[in-house]
């Protein structure tokens, strides 16, 4: 399997809620290591350039406006299948919908406040941690 770089976000409840610890040792704990990490507040015009796909559906202004309500932490993750390791990590997008063990089912308290944000796609991560990190940055 290959080795995969994907964007992590711990959105604004996740570090509220002080998990940022305990979200970061279940990806070192699968495999995938934060090889670019910072903690930051988003503006604005950051969280709509970042969501700009979901820019038409109706929950655009609710996320973004949840998205810049408190800091986050920006990560890189490395390590084989990446990408979709960290999905399954997430859990899905709805906690209430979300399996046992996994983040959102375990911290997230509403579809809007889900506690991470993951790469759906190897193309997509590659846009995504280029949007936060530059490559000197990043330490594999
Ligand atoms: P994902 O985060 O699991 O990849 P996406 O469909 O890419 O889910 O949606 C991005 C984010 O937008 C979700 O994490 C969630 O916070 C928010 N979102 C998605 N669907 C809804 C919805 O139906 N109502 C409110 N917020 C939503
Ligand atoms: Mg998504």
């Amino acid at each position: 399997m290959a080795i995969e770089r994907t964007l992590s976000i711990i959105k604004p409840d996740g570090v509220k809620n002080n998990h940022v610890g305990e979200i970061i040792a279940r990806f070192e704990k699968a495999g995938l290591k934060p090889v670019a990490i910072r903690r930051q507040q988003l503006s604005q015009a950051e969280a709509e350039g970042f969501y700009a796909v979901h820019k038409a559906r109706p929950f655009f202004k609710d996320l973004v406006s949840f998205m810049i309500s408190g800091p986050v932490v920006l990560m890189a993750l490395e390590g084989e299948n990446a990408v979709q390791k960290n999905r399954d990590l997430m859990g899905a997008t709805d906690p209430k919908k979300a399996d046992k063990g996994t983040i959102r089912a375990d911290f997230a308290q509403s579809i809007d406040a889900n506690t991470v944000h993951g790469s759906d796609s190897l193309e997509n991560a590659k846009n995504e941690v280029a949007y936060f990190f530059r490559e000197t940055e990043i330490h594999g």
